[in-house]
């Protein structure tokens, strides 16, 4: 069976949920999709926080269908999950008690509008580079969740673009704005993609499974050399001094990120990591009639069908 599996692999085919796996190769493509998936509900906030408060119309309704997005990934990563034998509700279990990791990146405020630009252009940026190698894991319900997730993504990324292009074409005050907001969230969105090679226990492991395809900072500079040119056209800058061209490695050579605040972030002690908690808690208390109203429903129409093939 082993043989079996890593042939298919070695094959460039995929693992489907009956297939037989191994039982660590399962293991982590429950922590990845889980991680992913909590990200995208998590990730729901920071925006979420905006709806009201958007500065028009077009802007509430590009932004709630934005975020309405982010739940639907959510829902396809928990659905991917499940198909490796675990179940949604124990996930969100982990996730409400504070055990489940979810992206450093949402523990960030977002005080001004221009960050809902910088989160589109940045993070949503960030999460296409990342993911749009995750369309080829070997693992087919994951890799089949992400090529809809990216095509979305995209389109998040251009309307975060636009965000930041119209205000850095607006008046001094609104260019300071975006600016700021740029400041802001370019460092965290480099932390997005993983600790540094040399300190990522999982990748060797997991690229050699093809469930990852790159390496962390291999995408991390990915991500750097595109944003470059793309800030130029936005008439901004990005916050690192040390940013350079290197003919020799055809790549920009960049700063050192500040590992510290990644771990602080990871240990709960980022700026938001407990009003995200408190928040999703809250939410899904919130809910407990809707799901009560669900199983009632449900119970209902199995015993109306049950009544009707007696008959
Ligand atoms: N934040 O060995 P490593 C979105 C953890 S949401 C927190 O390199 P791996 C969006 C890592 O889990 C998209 N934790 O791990 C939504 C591991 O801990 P454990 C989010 C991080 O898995 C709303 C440990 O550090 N994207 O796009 O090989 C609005 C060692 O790391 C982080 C995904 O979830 C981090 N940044 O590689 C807008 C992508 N980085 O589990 C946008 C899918 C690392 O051993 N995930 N850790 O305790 C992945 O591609 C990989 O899991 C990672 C990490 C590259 C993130």
């Amino acid at each position: 069976m082993q043989a079996r599996f890593d042939a298919t692999v070695a094959a460039e085919q995929r693992i489907e949920p009956r297939d037989w796996m191994p039982e660590a190769y399962r293991k982590t493509l429950v922590r990845q999709i889980s991680q992913h998936a909590h990200s995208e509900i998590i990730g729901m906030q920071p925006e979420g926080n905006w709806i009201t408060r958007a500065p028009s119309l077009k802007r509430k309704s590009i932004l709630m269908a934005k975020v309405q997005d982010e739940a639907g990934h959510g829902l396809y990563l928990y659905s991917a999950a499940e198909t490796l034998g675990v179940d949604r509700q124990d996930l969100t279990e982990q996730l409400l008690a504070g055990k489940a990791k979810y992206s450093s990146i949402f523990n960030y405020p977002t005080p001004t509008w221009a960050d809902i630009g910088a989160i589109g252009w940045l993070v949503d940026g960030a999460a296409i580079c990342n993911q749009v190698p995750l369309c080829r894991a070997s693992y087919g319900p994951y890799a089949r969740a992400m090529v809809r997730v990216c095509k979305e993504e995209s389109f998040h990324q251009r309307q975060g673009f636009e965000i930041l292009y119209e205000l850095a074409h607006g008046t001094e005050a609104q260019k300071k704005m975006a600016q700021e907001a740029v400041d802001r969230w370019y460092w965290p969105s480099l932390m997005m993609f993983g600790p540094p090679d040399a300190d990522s226990p999982n990748s060797a492991q997991s690229m050699q499974w093809k469930i990852k395809r790159f390496s962390n900072d291999e995408l991390r500079q990915r991500f750097v050399d595109m944003c470059v040119p793309q800030v130029e056209v936005l008439g901004l800058t990005l916050p690192d001094p040390e940013l350079s061209w290197n003919p020799d490695r055809g790549h920009y050579d960049f700063g050192e990120i500040d590992w510290t605040e990644f771990h602080q972030v990871l240990k709960g002690n980022g700026p938001c990591n407990a009003q995200r908690i408190a928040h999703r808690r809250k939410a899904h208390q919130d809910g407990d009639w809707v799901r009560e109203a669900a199983v009632a429903h449900a119970a209902k129409k199995a015993a109306r069908t049950k009544q009707a093939v007696a008959a």
